[in-house]
């Protein structure tokens, strides 16, 4: 099994996520935001243990081996013109993942399409040749297609979740669905993969840190969170709240006084 250990900190990770460019499109920016160069700032504010950037942007944006967060090169994407049953295959290598010093690959993971017999075939393949060069991966599970009715259910996400561990993932990303007392079960089918959650469209810091917290009762041992961190007014503050609650164990008030406190 790798080593996942440089993308935890006492025991969670914290990852900064900026695929969306490519899977909803520019509108989920503004001018501060559109600039990659913003967000490997951010990712370098010491509040981050991991930085998920597609091909393009890790290439030409993140300084191979100087930047203090360790990088997380996402090898397939899809646009949002895509629906219905969703297929994402990969669009970089693992060798090219190498090259930008990444040390970890993401992929994306759609149970329940049509199309997710293509998806396993090749995340397996990938998982094989990361593996076999010392590079963690992650997988964002994601139930979508023809054959799910709620991409939401517990059970749903679990099954998600289950193949994302089966395949062999060190790392799982899914949708906390507000299910309290369903989501420790979502946690157990990844195994010995380490559960983190996504963070959504943008929400109220206190709901988005209370969520946060929530889901570390729970068993999720993180977040890979992109526009509530970068689209949110002060977002070194936030990543600094971020920090408080995973790494210094805080509670929502502390991380919450630390945000209001922050002058970004
Ligand atoms: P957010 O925190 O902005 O939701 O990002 C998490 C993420 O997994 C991104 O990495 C990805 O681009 C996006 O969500 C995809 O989510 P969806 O397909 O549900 O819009």
């Amino acid at each position: 099994m790798v080593n996942t250990k440089n993308f935890f900190r006492n025991g969670m990770a914290s990852i900064l996520a900026y695929d969306q460019g490519f899977e909803h499109g520019p509108k989920d920016f503004d001018m501060t935001n559109v600039d990659p160069k913003h967000i490997v700032g951010i990712a370098s504010s010491g509040n981050y243990t991991g930085l998920a950037l597609c091909p393009g942007t890790a290439e030409k944006y993140y300084n191979k081996g100087n930047e203090s967060v360790p990088l997380i090169v996402k090898l397939n994407s899809k646009t949002h013109y895509s629906h219905g049953d969703a297929l994402s295959l990969a669009n970089c290598s693992v060798q090219r993942a190498v090259k930008m010093n990444a040390q970890a690959v993401g992929y994306t993971l759609y149970t329940g399409s049509l199309h997710e017999q293509k998806q396993y075939q090749e995340f397996g393949r990938i998982i094989g040749e990361a593996h076999d060069v010392g590079l963690s991966v992650i997988a964002w599970a994601y139930p979508r297609g023809h054959m799910i009715d709620n991409e939401l259910s517990t059970d749903t996400i679990a099954y998600a979740v289950r193949i994302a561990a089966e395949l062999g993932a060190d790392i799982i990303k899914c949708k906390y669905n507000l299910d309290a007392k369903g989501f420790p079960w979502v946690v157990s089918n990844a195994l010995k993969a380490k559960v983190v959650v996504s963070g959504g469209s943008k929400t109220d810091q206190h709901k988005f840190l209370s969520q946060l917290k929530d889901t570390t009762g729970m068993g999720a041992k993180g977040t890979a969170v992109g526009r509530n961190v970068w689209q949110d007014p002060k977002p070194y503050s936030l990543s600094r709240a971020i920090g408080k609650l995973y790494f210094d164990n805080g509670s929502v008030d502390e991380a919450l006084l630390l945000y209001n406190e922050g002058n970004d």
